[in-house]
């Protein structure tokens, strides 16, 4: 049909070609509205180096809406190839130990010999403390101003698996994006330590002098998985008993078994807030990087990690695309109530679910 004859034949259903473009115009104001970028051009800014670029495609990975699951992939597809040359660790203490305070003072040290950083939070007790992810912001908030500085903070609510994985994926988004040390931040309770743990080459404990649990190993799995623990607050009145647990803890490590990285783990003193023990830590990190390399345990790690997240990927979204299945909804409530009656068991209705063509 020609430009003319269509014209005319809108023209006679009462839609002027004004109106028409005007549909055009609103379509691509609708998506400047919504600031909908195509993951091409998201890629390039971040490859630029562009933080706000990089803030909306991490929301874009995070959104649960599953329209965005290709615009997503397509912009982690497109990073990957950049990825990979950071150095990623993994803070974890429980609350008040100084987390966030440390992360300011060993952020900015790292700034100041010209390096960029990236802090990502994961934040499993949002859901009881709620805001505590902002207040935890406002704390880093110098560091925050920093061009250098990337600070995203995300909530894992009940759900750490689906967060982690995002952050995961985040790491990524950071790395392409330029940013040479990424720090994970994450509560030292439940099961978020050991999920930061997967995703880091070197793993930070903090730790409180005095806390009544140096000996009984703590949490036993977070020293296994330490590589350095830090005895925070070490100042004031607070040093002489920070000292104390330092050789301590020192003892108490030498008790375990050599790790495959054939890393000692090693314990020292700081103070977060007079900036004090910093650049032994960030040596401490370089230290650990460089031995884990020549050996080779840096590389085998990161592709256990890579192994780890693609099972980890493949079952989540088995999982999601199998319970999200009309047919699924239909049959499971079906044979919920089947169950109730005691008309069929739960094994045999899980068989019959799984047996399905969806
Ligand atoms: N004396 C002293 N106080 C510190 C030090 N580091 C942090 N603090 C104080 O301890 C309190 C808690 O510090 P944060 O950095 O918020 O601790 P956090 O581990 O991030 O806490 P959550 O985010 O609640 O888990 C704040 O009042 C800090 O000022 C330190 O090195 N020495
Ligand atoms: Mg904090």
């Amino acid at each position: 049909m020609s430009k003319e004859k269509k014209s005319a034949l809108k023209e006679k259903k009462g839609v002027s070609v004004s109106e028409t473009t005007d549909k055009s115009s609103i379509k691509s104001i609708k998506e400047k509205r919504s600031n909908k970028i195509a993951p091409s051009q998201l890629i390039a800014s971040i490859l630029n180096g562009n933080i706000t670029a990089l803030g909306k495609a991490i929301t874009l990975i995070e959104s649960k809406n599953r329209k965005h699951l290709k615009d997503a992939n397509n912009v982690i597809m497109g990073c990957l190839p950049y990825a990979n040359n950071s150095i990623r660790i993994g803070i974890t203490g429980v609350p008040g130990v100084g987390k966030s305070t440390f992360i300011e003072a060993f952020g900015k040290h790292l700034t100041a010999q010209g390096k960029r950083v990236a802090v990502l939070a994961i934040d499993p007790t949002s859901t009881i403390s709620k805001g505590s992810i902002l207040g935890d912001k406002t704390r880093m908030e110098s560091l925050a101003k920093d061009d250098n500085v990337f600070i995203r903070p995300s909530a894992s609510g009940d759900s750490l698996g689906g967060v982690a994985r995002k952050t995961r994926e985040s790491i990524i988004l950071c790395e392409a994006a330029g940013f040479d040390v990424i720090i994970i931040e994450t509560v030292g309770v439940g099961q978020s330590e050991i999920t930061v743990h997967s995703m880091v080459d070197f793993f930070l404990l903090l730790k409180l002098a005095g806390a009544g649990d140096e000996l009984q190993g703590i949490k036993r799995g977070i020293i296994e998985m330490a590589d350095a623990i830090a005895i925070n607050k070490a100042d004031g009145g607070n040093l002489k008993s920070a000292k104390l647990a330092k050789e301590e803890f020192s003892m108490a490590l030498h008790l375990y078994p050599e790790r495959p990285s054939h890393w000692q783990p090693k314990v020292t003193l700081c103070s977060a807030i007079n900036s004090e023990g910093i650049d032994e830590i960030w040596k401490l990190v370089l230290d650990y990087m460089e031995a884990t390399t020549k050996n080779g345990y840096f590389e085998v790690k990161r592709n256990k990690q890579s192994e780890y997240w693609l099972i980890q990927t493949i079952e989540e979204q088995l999982k999601f695309d199998f319970f999200n299945a009309p047919k699924i909804k239909k049959e499971l409530e079906k044979q919920m109530k089947l169950i109730e009656n005691k008309k069929t068991t739960p094994f045999a209705a899980a068989d019959y679910l799984l047996n399905l063509k969806l």
